[in-house]
């Protein structure tokens, strides 16, 4: 048992943060045999939603006109602008670089012919197993919508046959807009009306309950925008108290809220056309008070939110922190977020999801973390040894596997 001292201290946090499998709470991914719902290569990679906004910051084309044309072609011009007529500094753009170069292509080729060729001679099921193992990601939660009739397809005729790819029941269309929505529950086969009466409330329970058994869902899953509260007399509020929570807390799942997303501030950008603003944590600190027995995955997107959102946590241990959810996975911001995390709430958080969209996202999102992540812990450990505390390599083995995956499947309170 190795005690650590000033000298092999960065050495062993960097190699335990470098080798840790890592379970990947949150992502967009699917698996291979959801046909064109799994997307990989870089044409996916460099049509981004991330890589579309930043494109429109210099191109001066019409939206419609970007968007009518093919994806190799969206992708071609994504390259020139971001790559060739500008140097790729941005998160989303070196993330890119980052993909091509631990696949081992040549990033000064600046060919996207040679970056597709490369790629497409690789069998796919060799190449995913390849990105897993690159990434050091040993499992991904998925974003799964039964109200998406292409998913639910998917579902209803295949299901998931790779165990590595978990699911999570997203209730976005529920709870979001269900004035909109509830005819795609009696679709579905559910007597539901426009109004919550209790007849409602117990189909849309059993709605729940069914898909959560169908896709053996991990967690429920919603986004919620920065004017989310409850209590309220509104859908998202009612249905919320009245199906999810009771349902969440008889299956015993946690329900993870993703809060501060402004939807479509500029609806000609498509995916690209989301922002953010600042929430109010009395919404959580009511549902973590009045739901002991229920537990909640928290991330908020607003900057402004994260350091009442780790006081929020030390008053409730039914609330797990997680991630620098997108506009937040920016180096700086995750190294203080990080930082501020540690110091606050220990190691009982869950710092980083990677929010993959595209297969290889897996790579470039936990490299960039890895690294950050080894820094901050770094100086922690640092302090302990100034303090005279002697940490062994196991422990500190120990605590990054807490913060990579045991802390969620702990919280979830299932095994991997
Ligand atoms: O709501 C979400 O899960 C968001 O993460 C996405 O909708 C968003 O488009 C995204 O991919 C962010 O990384
Ligand atoms: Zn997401």
């Amino acid at each position: 048992m190795a005690v650590i001292n000033q000298d092999n201290l960065t050495m062993v946090i960097t190699k335990e943060v470098e080798r840790v499998q890592v379970t990947d709470i949150h992502t967009h991914l699917y698996p291979p045999g959801f046909g064109d719902m799994f997307l990989y290569g870089i044409d996916e990679l460099l049509t981004y939603h991330y890589l579309i906004a930043e494109f429109f910051r210099y191109a001066t084309m019409d939206y419609e006109k970007f968007f009518s044309l093919s994806k190799m072609q969206q992708a071609e011009l994504i390259y020139q602008t971001l790559f060739i007529k500008h140097s790729p500094v941005s998160e989303a753009q070196r993330g890119v670089l980052t993909v091509l170069k631990e696949l081992g292509l040549d990033v000064n080729k600046r060919d996207l012919r040679v970056f597709r060729e490369q790629i497409s001679i690789i069998p796919v099921m060799e190449y995913v197993n390849r990105i897993f193992a690159l990434a050091g990601v040993k499992e991904v939660i998925m974003t799964n919508d039964p109200f998406d009739s292409t998913e639910r397809q998917w579902w209803e005729k295949v299901g998931n046959k790779d165990p590595r790819f978990k699911a999570a029941l997203r209730l976005d269309p529920l709870l979001n807009d269900y004035e909109k929505n509830y005819k795609e529950l009696i679709k579905l086969g559910y007597r539901v009306d426009r109004c919550l009466d209790e007849n409602t409330i117990s189909e849309i329970k059993r709605y729940l309950k069914d898909w959560v058994k169908k896709i053996n869902a991990v967690y429920m899953a919603v986004s919620l925008p920065p004017d989310f509260t409850v209590p309220e007399d509104s859908y998202c509020s009612r249905i919320l108290e009245l199906c999810v929570l009771p349902i969440c807390k008889e299956v015993k799942i946690p329900l993870a809220l993703m809060i501060g997303v402004k939807r479509s501030v500029n609806p000609y950008l498509g995916l690209a056309a989301d922002s953010l603003g600042k929430a109010d944590i009395r919404s959580i600190e009511y549902l973590c008070r009045t739901y002991p027995e229920n537990k909640f995955l928290v991330t908020m997107l607003s900057k402004e939110n994260q350091h009442e959102l780790v006081v929020t946590a030390r008053k409730f241990r039914n609330l797990m922190v997680f991630g620098c959810w997108w506009f937040l996975n920016n180096p700086d911001m995750v190294k203080e977020i990080t930082s501020m995390r540690l110091d606050t709430l220990g190691l009982s958080f869950i710092p980083q999801h990677s929010d993959a969209r595209v297969l290889e996202h897996l790579i470039y999102k936990w490299v960039h973390f890895r690294k950050i992540i080894a820094g901050v812990l770094t100086k922690k450990y640092q302090l302990l040894l100034e303090n005279g505390w002697r940490v062994t390599e196991e422990e500190i083995k120990r605590d990054i596997e807490d913060l990579f995956s045991n802390n969620f499947w702990n919280f979830v309170g299932r095994n991997s």
